[in-house]
């Protein structure tokens, strides 16, 4: 297998030479303030007016079409509460968190029990681009272009037992560098959680750069989760701990709020959220709002997993 490091994923000039090739490849696959999230604040205004979209996504699309975000906006319009509750300030304040060097440890129900360095995943899992929509709870979306590898690639290679029924995701707990830790409302360290089956579908990968560079603080780095049929708060950021369990975990959004975050949170047009609706979303950088996609457009891939469950029930 071809090593790659870190460093040598695509330089974001050369990002769409490389894209070709993937393609040609058959590679690239066919397939406010907590506003939504928090529970403090009762309105999902989400606020992105003055962002000013560039036309740098270098023609990149995802497999509906839809162009990709440009990098400026994906790099100035966050969620991150461990930073802050602010969108537009997670950008500045998010570049002190130290994230070099960084271990990630694959532990609980699994015969290979592992602690590895970020680097070391990226040479052992070669890196794929991935370009996906991400839907945030609140009702806002962006289209990313992510470099990273299938979860499952991770899984196998830890072997669950089969007692592992899910996986648990941990973000580092650190609030000297956190600041957003030290706010006592919130259970930290954030965890997340999917059903082991979930986490071994292709299309769920850890991150380990966008638009061909290191994955930006503001977005988790140095590696997070991208589950992309679900709400984007699955989707944990800077990620030390990832372990097989057997009973359910719960979700730090689901703790915050159970009746408004349910554990599967799948993107659904047709399940408001008890205080707005799903059905339409606002893809930043476009006027007026457009319809929502059920799990978020990806049916197709990963309806399958959810045959015969009541999505009401199972919010
Ligand atoms: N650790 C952690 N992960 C997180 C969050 C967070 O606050 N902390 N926010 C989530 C939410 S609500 C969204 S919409 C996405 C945003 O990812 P982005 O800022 O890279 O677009 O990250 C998710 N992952
Ligand atoms: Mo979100």
């Amino acid at each position: 297998m071809t090593k790659i490091h870190s460093s040598e994923i695509t330089p974001a000039g050369v990002y769409f030479n490389r894209r070709s090739f993937m393609k040609a490849a058959g590679a690239l696959l066919a397939g406010s303030a907590l506003a939504a999230c928090m529970p403090r604040t009762p309105s999902p205004a989400e606020g992105a007016a003055g962002l000013t979209p560039t036309p740098s996504n270098l023609g990149l699309t995802d497999e509906l079409g839809n162009p990709a975000t440009p990098l400026d906006t994906i790099l100035h319009y966050n969620n991150y509460y461990e930073v802050t509750d602010s969108k537009e300030g997670v950008a500045s304040l998010a570049q002190k968190l130290s994230t070099d060097p960084w271990a990630v440890e694959v532990t609980g129900l699994v015969r290979n029990p592992k602690t590895y360095a970020v680097d070391d995943l990226n040479s052992r899992f070669t890196p794929e681009e991935r370009i996906y929509r991400l839907r945030c709870v609140e009702g806002w979306s962006m289209v990313i272009p992510w470099q990273g590898f299938p979860l499952a690639r991770l899984l196998r290679e830890a072997e669950p037992m089969t007692s592992a029924k899910f996986v648990k995701f941990t973000t580092l707990y650190d609030p000297k560098q956190l600041r957003g830790q030290a706010d006592h409302f919130y259970s930290w360290p954030y965890i997340e959680g999917l059903r082991l089956d979930e986490a071994e579908h292709d299309l769920a990968i850890l991150a380990t750069a966008l638009y061909g560079q290191p994955l930006p603080k503001q977005d988790g780095a140095p590696i997070r989760l991208v589950v992309p049929w679900k709400y984007g708060f699955k989707s944990i950021k800077a990620i030390t701990r990832i372990e097989l369990v057997e009973e359910q975990p719960v979700s730090f959004w689901t703790e915050a709020a159970s009746n408004e975050y349910g554990f599967y949170s799948n993107v659904n047009p047709e399940v408001p959220h008890p205080r707005w609706s799903q059905a339409s979303e606002r893809r930043i950088g476009e006027l007026g709002r457009r319809p929502t996609l059920k799990f978020n457009g990806y049916a197709d891939e990963v309806g399958q997993l959810y045959a015969g469950m009541d999505l009401v029930a199972n919010y």
